[in-house]
């Protein structure tokens, strides 16, 4: 992705009246490394549920693929560490299977590719650098049956209709018989999601400042840091946890050749981490065109791995 559509995007969610920038800039180096650091957050319950879900019920998930050869495409995959868990459940029980994993990042796929041969050599592993719609785009050429991963609720940064239409594109690039497994976060005690989004040490809120910190490196913008606060709140009525950047007071900030002016309090909208009762996964199963759904959840409630059929 170049810098030239993080500048459009910038400029654009600036310019709104409601001042918002899309959550996917929060991954570049550095905000990669942090959100590594949310991820073994005492807070931050979702890695540890999908895991749970995945040393538990890989096997079960597994034994609903009516396939016993097929691709498996993860969308998103990161290190593979997580999903290395499932494919050895999947070959253990003898199907054969291709796995794709798909990452914005070059460089992750490759850790993801020696990660998942060291524990499984003879597997065949065929990474896919780009972003999701390139990904289910390509799947098209591939004729075997498919799985397509959607894991560590990353759903959730799709809002409400956005979501809708997202799985109903990757529902459009796959045959009758094919699968979509994503991970969810559930709703759940209010306090503990919000908890989740407003760590004690402020790890979230670095995370979250990180994104005003790469427009200052990328793209010469001059925001004070110290000016802005991190905010982080769940809304129990539309399921949604939504993180801002608070202008602490009034202020001009410059990017490029724009000028944009913050009022005292003024927010920037960075983040949708939308929750989902089992209910609305149905719903959402049925809406996007799938026949079948099936979840599987943790010891608490907190998570789902769904597995839509098509
Ligand atoms: C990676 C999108 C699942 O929304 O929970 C964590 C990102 N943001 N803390 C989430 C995130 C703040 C995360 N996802």
């Amino acid at each position: 992705m170049g810098s030239d559509s993080f500048i459009n995007d910038v400029i654009w969610g600036l310019s709104d009246p409601q001042k918002h920038l899309p959550s996917k800039y929060f991954y570049d180096e550095k905000g990669s490394r942090i959100f590594q650091e949310i991820m073994q957050m005492d807070e931050y319950y979702l890695p540890g549920c999908e895991r749970e879900i995945l040393y538990k019920q890989s096997q079960q998930i597994a034994n609903e693929i009516n396939h016993e050869e097929f691709d498996i495409i993860e969308l998103g995959a990161g290190d593979g560490s997580k999903t290395l868990i499932f494919l050895e459940a999947v070959v253990n029980i003898g199907k054969k299977i291709t796995y794709i994993p798909m990452d914005i990042s070059e460089e992750i796929l490759k850790v993801n590719r020696q990660h998942i041969l060291e524990r499984l050599p003879d597997l065949s592993v065929e990474v896919l650098p780009g972003d999701y719609f390139s990904t289910i785009r390509a799947i098209e050429s591939r004729p075997k049956p498919r799985l397509v991963m959607f894991m560590g609720s990353n759903i959730g940064n799709f809002p409400g209709e956005k979501a809708i239409e997202f799985i109903r594109f990757v529902n459009d690039y796959l045959n009758p018989g094919d699968y979509f497994l994503m991970g969810v976060d559930l709703k759940k005690n209010p306090h503990v999601i919000r908890a989740a989004y407003n760590d004690k040490k402020g790890i979230t809120k670095r995370f979250n400042l990180n994104l005003l910190e790469r427009i200052n490196r990328e793209l010469k913008g001059d925001f004070n840091l110290k000016a802005f606060e991190h905010y982080g709140v769940y809304n129990p009525l539309s399921g949604a946890a939504l993180s801002f950047l608070v202008s602490m007071q009034e202020q001009d900030i410059h990017i490029a050749d724009h000028t944009f002016h913050f009022d005292q309090y003024e927010t920037i909208h960075t983040e949708v981490s939308q929750k989902y009762s089992l209910k609305e996964l149905d719903q959402l199963a049925i809406k996007t065109g799938f026949s079948w759904d099936r979840h599987f959840t943790d010891s608490r409630g907190y998570y789902s791995l769904s597995l839509f059929k098509k």
